[in-house]
């Protein structure tokens, strides 16, 4: 049992420690201003290295109420998933339109020809229905409907989160610097369209929102090239457009 005096000495030891905060609670480290920078520089492409490969996807000219060739669906839980070419005004999108799943359900679709390991990927998404769940976002290094690494934006909790999808079951991963904080909070996502972005580089992923840098994540569970792709969770309706990825060796 934690007595009164050892509850002060713990306090004391995570205050004395905040500069390096062995811990406290979260068995993270946080980095100084110099490991920060560090990091920056391991994460970050050259700006003189250009991709070796890069793809761009409006969906306009496709098929609309069709699920595109060469992009596959897949679904993990009970239920199903439907992935279609849909109009949204002037525009066309590619949709996760199915609306009847529970909770515990995940939707993911990716593109059959593309494979990287470090890459740049970017995409517009907006939740535009669910109850248990909006939003959606990014898989990328992906194996198998059971193995791949997932960031996404949550109009609903207004965050957005990084997971390891390790054996079926989802983790989601510590940030840098702050620990297991199950991503981070974001301004109010709403129904706007927002841009989620992610450089893959090595163990680091660099997560963006509407163009500012959230957070970083360290990670060594996958690490051979993979497809990618978008992800959305239980009965999430959201719209997907302006794919652009960018593959660098
Ligand atoms: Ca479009």
């Amino acid at each position: 049992m934690t007595t009164p005096s050892m509850f002060m000495l713990e306090i004391f030891l995570c205050l004395v420690g905040a500069h390096i905060l062995a811990a406290c609670g979260n068995g993270q480290t946080a980095i100084t201003q110099a490991q920060k920078q560090q990091i920056d520089q391991l994460a970050r492409f050259a700006d003189s290295l250009q991709p070796q490969a890069s793809w761009n996807f409006d969906f306009e000219k496709l098929p609309a109420g069709q699920t595109p060739i060469g992009w596959t669906p897949y679904f993990t839980g009970e239920g199903n998933t439907d992935w279609k070419i849909s109009r949204d005004n002037e525009n066309q999108v590619l949709a996760q339109l199915y609306s009847d799943n529970p909770g515990s359900h995940f939707n993911i679709i990716v593109n059959d020809s593309i494979s990287a390991k470090d890459l740049k990927l970017s995409i517009k998404l907006k939740g535009v229905g669910g109850k248990h769940d909006q939003g959606g976002g990014l898989v990328w290094r992906f194996i198998d409907k059971n193995n791949h690494y997932i960031v996404r934006a949550n109009p609903l909790e207004d965050n957005v989160v990084l997971y390891k999808m390790e054996k079926g079951k989802r983790i989601d991963l510590p940030l840098v610097g702050l620990g297991k904080t199950y991503g981070m909070q974001t301004e109010p996502l709403g129904k706007a369209w927002n841009t989620l972005s992610l450089t893959v580089k090595g163990e680091w992923f660099t997560v963006f929102l509407n163009g500012k840098e959230l957070f970083k994540v360290q990670d060594q569970t996958f690490s051979d090239p993979g497809k990618v792709g978008f992800w959305t969770k239980a009965d999430a309706v959201t719209y997907f457009d302006d794919f652009e990825v960018g593959k660098f060796e």
